[in-house]
């Protein structure tokens, strides 16, 4: 599950990347050529440094999840995106949309003006002809054939098909319109960009920085799109300063936290991932998985014997941990319960799972 970094040129792109990901930026990345960065980025959750805090453990392991960002995108917006670059978009699980919306007249926008309402259009154009191009073929396709044989399955994806044709032709994306699990299904392998989740961001002046919040709140939140405006160039200098220089320098911007990680949390969230907690002295870790995961398959998130042999889960939600602070006193106000085969885990779980192998 990857996120893909995307957006115009001279948008941020490299600079948000190699911020997330601690990797240098590489100015010279891309220049015509399609290539792939890609990097693992811990998810900050306070919770897990709250627990570490309790724990002491010899080891403290976050959750993570990974970026990359595809360069080599034709920076002559006539032509739009390139099939290739497009190709490896697909295959990302969301997309985080970089838009510039700061001034810099050493690096002037090449369209001449800064416009991120015109840019999140150009963009979304793109997703939107990119997948009207896949629609119209396989619907040929599937028309030629079910005229050959009756075919219940190719009609109701004829069907699905030309609905997404109708959504898409006038210019709305996938991802605003509701399918049922089935349709879902049935759509997921062509992997249609305007249907993946979005985050937006706005690439904002360092001066604008106090009015983040007012600026991302002014471009209304659709279905599967979060807005975070941030400064690119602000949360590179934040994240190459000392611990006690940064909280320096955020009180010095008016802001609490690096805005990094709130597109980090916001991009976690938007996979449709949660993290519960192990805890002790030798470890305490977050561990990723997918909303609406029941106890078996969440153990198997740590080991494949876990879930074989999954037996019952020794559970505390987060909070309830806080409240009482040592899984004795959790047990002893029965907030500390065990759970079976059926439990969904909650995101915020502290969980000791019992199997047998
Ligand atoms: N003023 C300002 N400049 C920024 C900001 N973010 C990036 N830049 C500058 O804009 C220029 C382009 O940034 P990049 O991160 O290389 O942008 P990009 O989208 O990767 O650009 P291409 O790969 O050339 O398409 C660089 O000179 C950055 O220093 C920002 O938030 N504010
Ligand atoms: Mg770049």
């Amino acid at each position: 599950m990857e996120v893909g970094i995307v957006g115009l040129p001279v948008s941020g792109k490299t600079t948000l990347f190699a911020t997330l990901t601690g990797q240098p930026a590489d100015a010279a990345f891309g220049g015509g050529k399609v290539e792939v960065h890609r990097g693992v980025v811990k998810v900050p959750d306070e919770r897990l440094d709250k627990l570490t805090a309790i724990f002491n453990p010899k080891k403290k392991v976050p959750a993570t999840i990974e970026y990359i960002e595809v360069g080599g995108m034709d920076s002559d917006q006539s032509k739009g995106f390139d099939a290739q670059f497009l190709q490896v978009l697909k295959n990302t699980a969301a997309l985080c949309v970089v838009i510039r919306a700061f001034e810099d007249t050493f690096h002037p926008h090449p369209a001449g003006k800064v416009d991120p309402q015109r840019d999140i259009q150009t963009v979304e154009a793109e997703f939107l002809l990119s997948d009207l191009a896949i629609v119209e073929n396989r619907i040929e396709r599937l028309q030629k054939q079910v005229q050959k044989a009756k075919d219940d399955q190719k009609l109701r994806e004829l069907a699905l098909l030309k609905r997404c044709q109708e959504i898409l032709e006038q210019e709305s994306p996938l991802r605003e319109h509701a399918f049922t699990e089935e349709e879902k299904t049935m759509l997921r392998g062509f992997q249609f960009l305007s249907a993946k989740p979005v985050v937006l961001v706005l690439n904002i002046n360092e001066a604008d920085i106090v009015q983040a919040a007012e600026i991302a709140a002014r471009h209304a939140e659709k279905p599967n799109v979060r807005v975070i405006a941030l400064c690119g160039k602000a949360e590179a200098e934040i994240a190459q300063l000392e611990e006690e220089d940064r909280a320096m320098f955020l009180e010095e911007l008016g802001i609490v936290e690096p805005a990094l990680n709130k597109l980090i949390r916001t991009s976690f969230e938007l996979l449709g991932l949660i993290s519960f907690f192990t805890v002790g002295e030798d470890e305490c870790r977050a561990w990723t998985i997918r909303q609406d995961t029941a106890a078996p398959g969440a153990a198997g998130a740590i080991h494949t014997d876990m879930e074989r042999g999954f037996i019952r889960a020794e559970v505390v939600h987060y909070e309830d941990f806080m409240t009482h602070q040592t899984l004795a006193k959790c047990r002893d106000h029965g907030v500390l319960r065990l759970e079976g085969k059926n439990y969904i885990v909650k995101d915020g779980d502290i969980m000791n799972i019992r199997f047998n192998v």
